[in-house]
């Protein structure tokens, strides 16, 4: 027993032990054969809890929001989607944050940059633009629009009701590494700079302009509209490409590298056929869902989360999973750390599970 670093208390060995650990302590020190006694290393911790919210609890909260605050006066008006597990941490996952954001007619979401990535996958409205870098692009419900990384952006509504999107950052990624920066443009909106929706019509069709330069880390697309991803995923599905997991599966890719459409986040849009099963599945990367349409449910460890439009749920990592969808089918999309964690070399899955 003494041997191993713990024995009966109140022998002499005990105490040596004792105060061997108070002294190393006060040297900032730490046995690591005490630290990791019992710890289970074979596989993931994956703190990350199951969860689900509905788009129909939400809806009314956020436009309750829009009546109690003005989007000009918040740092953005967003509801939070805080993991159960991480209660008061702004997070959906352990390294993800996900919120819900209103934007009413004519309204202002002033402009800023920041070092965390942003993803915005839109659930409702019409009328409402972002513009990244100078360039504007309307928001229709499906598109998935990126803010790469110190782009400076802003969210404009100039439509007759509200828009309401789903906001996907890697703020605690970023804030571990410690690698925050922010800043605020001089007014609240950004020049625009190029005709609107310049780059989803170029590099949306695989076009590079002359003297674009090397790509950058993240995708210059800008806006991968639904208008354009739910037909490639139709064809997916006429082609009988099915994969007996993810059912059609497309990944969002950075047009220049054919990598993922930001260097930490991964996105994906999968439609399930009506009656769909899925085979059990896991992966090391925690999944922020939203339903793009239909409903199904998925199956996570012990727990079945019913879903329907709008709805966003959290599939921790190295779960195993298995999605199931309605007669209605079903449109996932998704976004997890999986970019960052093949870029580290450290990304897993099982099919076996
Ligand atoms: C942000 O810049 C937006 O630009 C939304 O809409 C949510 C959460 C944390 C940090 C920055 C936006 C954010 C955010």
């Amino acid at each position: 027993m003494a041997a191993e670093g713990l024995s009966a208390p109140g022998d002499a060995a005990d105490d040596r032990q004792a105060a061997f650990h108070r002294r190393i302590g006060a040297k900032h020190l730490a046995a690591l054969w005490v630290a990791r006694r019992g710890v289970d290393l074979s596989k993931p911790a994956a703190p990350t809890a199951p969860a689900l919210w509905r788009f129909a609890e939400m809806r009314p909260e956020i436009m309750t929001a829009g009546a109690l605050i003005r989007a000009e006066d918040a740092f953005r008006r967003v509801l939070v989607l805080e993991n159960p597990a991480f209660a008061g941490e702004l997070r959906a996952t352990n390294t993800l944050y996900a919120g819900l954001q209103l934007v009413l007619p004519g309204e202002i979401a002033p402009c800023h940059r920041h070092t965390q990535t942003a993803l915005r996958f839109v659930i409702e409205g019409e009328g409402a633009y972002s513009t990244v870098d100078g360039e504007r692009t309307r928001l229709h419900p499906g598109d998935f629009v990126v803010t790469p990384q110190w782009s400076w952006h802003d969210h404009v509504n100039e439509g007759a009701g509200p828009v309401i999107w789903l906001d996907v950052l890697d703020t605690p990624l970023v804030g571990f590494l410690d690698t925050v920066f922010r800043e605020s443009w001089t007014a609240p909106l950004y020049p625009v700079r190029r005709p609107d929706d310049t780059a989803p019509a170029l590099y949306g069709a695989g076009l590079v302009p002359e003297g674009a330069g090397p790509a950058h880390d993240a995708s210059p697309v800008v806006n991968y509209r639904y208008a354009t991803a739910r037909p490639a995923l139709a064809r997916l599905a006429a082609a009988g490409d099915i994969d007996p997991c993810h059912g059609h599966r497309l990944r969002y890719a950075h047009p220049m590298t054919g990598g993922y459409a930001t260097p930490t986040m991964a996105a994906f849009l999968q439609a399930l056929p009506a009656g769909f099963r899925g085979a059990l599945y896991r992966s090391t990367d925690a999944q922020i869902v939203c339903v793009a349409d239909g409903s199904g449910r998925t199956t996570i460890g012990s727990r079945t989360f019913d879903w329907t439009r709008g709805d966003v749920f959290v599939i921790p990592g190295w779960h195993a999973y298995a999605h199931a969808a309605d007669e209605t089918g079903a449109v996932l999309f998704s976004v997890s750390d999986r970019a960052a964690q093949e870029a580290l070399g450290l990304w897993r899955e099982d099919r076996t599970a």
